[in-house]
């Protein structure tokens, strides 16, 4: 499953989003270091179905479809705040950093109204909220820094003389925070970095470290409490880092109580009122409602699902029967997987299980029925059966 870690300063409301999106009771407090330990569910990105193609209701193993759209699957952890000097170990920083070592995407939640300080305390000066998420992905970048320089001198001098190729060498030092073969390919390529590693020179270290983020593992600027500021406070925000999404977690945490109590009938912003519903809460939901479809504040799910297409992620649907797109038992299109654009028929194998993907034979598209083989690129919303020697 795709691992996304929320990272931010104390207090950013990254405990109050995790709830909202998981829906799993968490502490939430109007102070710092209110989570101590790493909180981790389940929460879901939208993508249209295919099952109308076939006229019929997909039965999803994993995650739910309202109304043709797919909601798959995605594993967020929500980790204790960051303070400055967070990669040193300062407030326990390194070991909570860990929790995302190997998270494919990084969300740095920064509380865009500016009234929390340094550590996260309630404040009524308003700073410039851009101070806090520069400072967090800062203590990323050294973070991943004092990972890969650890004993560089030994590390390098023992490798060099070896013929191994670069992208492997590297993988030794990059393995830890969950890239693989591909990734260090990639970044290889992209980047010149000299072909000696006892002649990296920090500043080199540091660049092969940014482009592990550039390239790897995004992180993406969130800003919360968007309900306690105006237009001309998100325009600062973005003409210092360019567009920005925002968001209410507060809000978003109501919608989904009043789901949750039965005041509602959907946790989207598409929702009704049940009978239940008396005219305070109507008020408020309605002003929160509002304030969502003008546009002022972004719903995550929609936020998540842009950041998720943004990185060309697609969504396949493996199947048994190319022919019903079912599985063994019979569920329709029971699996939803998401993988990366440029991905083949045999990644899609592997996905499903090493053992399939070794065994490969060849593959089958549920839509034109064609056989295809192991170089098939695939397409967002494809329907393909594997067919391997493994079972
Ligand atoms: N107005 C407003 N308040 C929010 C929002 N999100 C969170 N809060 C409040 O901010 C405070 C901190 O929220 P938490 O979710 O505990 O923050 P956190 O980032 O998990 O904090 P730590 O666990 O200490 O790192 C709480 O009082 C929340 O009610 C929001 O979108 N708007
Ligand atoms: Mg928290």
């Amino acid at each position: 499953m795709l691992k996304i870690g929320l990272i931010g300063k104390p207090n950013a409301g990254k405990s109050t989003l995790f709830s909202a999106i998981t829906s799993i009771d968490v502490d939430i407090a109007n102070y710092p270091f209110t989570t101590i330990k790493p909180n981790v569910g389940v929460s879901f990105i939208k993508d249209k179905c295919p099952e109308d193609e076939i006229n019929e209701k997909c039965n999803p193993r994993e995650g739910k479809c309202i109304n043709g759209i797919r909601y798959i699957p995605v594993e967020i952890i929500d980790v204790p705040g960051l303070i400055e000097g967070a990669s040193e170990g300062k407030g326990m920083g390194n070991e909570f950093l860990d929790n995302i070592r190997d998270a494919d995407i990084i969300i740095n939640l920064f509380d865009a109204s500016g009234l929390t300080d340094k550590e996260g305390n309630a404040s009524e000066n308003k700073h410039n909220p851009v101070e806090d998420l520069t400072f967090v992905n800062n203590e990323i970048l050294k973070w991943i820094h004092s990972k890969i320089s650890k004993d560089w001198t030994k590390f390098a001098r023992k490798e060099d003389n070896s013929s191994e190729r670069m992208e492997l060498k590297m993988l030794k030092k990059a393995a830890t925070f969950g890239l693989n073969e591909k990734d260090m390919f990639l970044i290889i390529s992209k980047e010149k970095f000299p072909d000696k590693l006892i002649n990296w020179s920090d500043e080199t270290i540091n660049n092969f470290c940014s482009s592990i983020i550039k390239y790897v593992k995004p992180i993406f600027n969130v800003g919360n409490k968007s309900d306690l500021i105006n237009s001309e406070d998100k325009k600062n925000i973005e003409n210092t880092i360019g567009k920005t999404y925002f968001i209410s977690a507060e809000y978003e945490l109501i919608i989904e109580k009043a789901y949750k109590n039965g005041y509602i009938t959907s946790d989207t912003m598409d929702f009704e009122y049940k009978e239940k519903s008396g005219p305070e809460q109507k008020k408020i939901l309605n002003e929160i409602k509002n304030k969502f479809i003008n546009g002022e504040i972004m719903g995550f799910y929609d936020v998540l699902t842009g950041i998720i297409k943004s990185l060309g992620y697609i969504v396949v649907y493996p199947v048994l029967d190319e022919a019903k797109w079912t599985d063994k038992a019979g569920n329709v299109l029971p699996d939803a997987l998401l993988l990366k654009d440029g991905d083949n028929a045999l990644d899609l194998a592997y996905k499903i299980h090493t053992d399939i993907g070794e065994n490969f034979i060849r593959a089958i598209n549920g839509r034109t029925k064609r056989v295809i083989g192991k170089d098939y690129k695939l397409l967002n919303n494809d329907v393909i059966k594997i067919i391997s020697n493994s079972r």
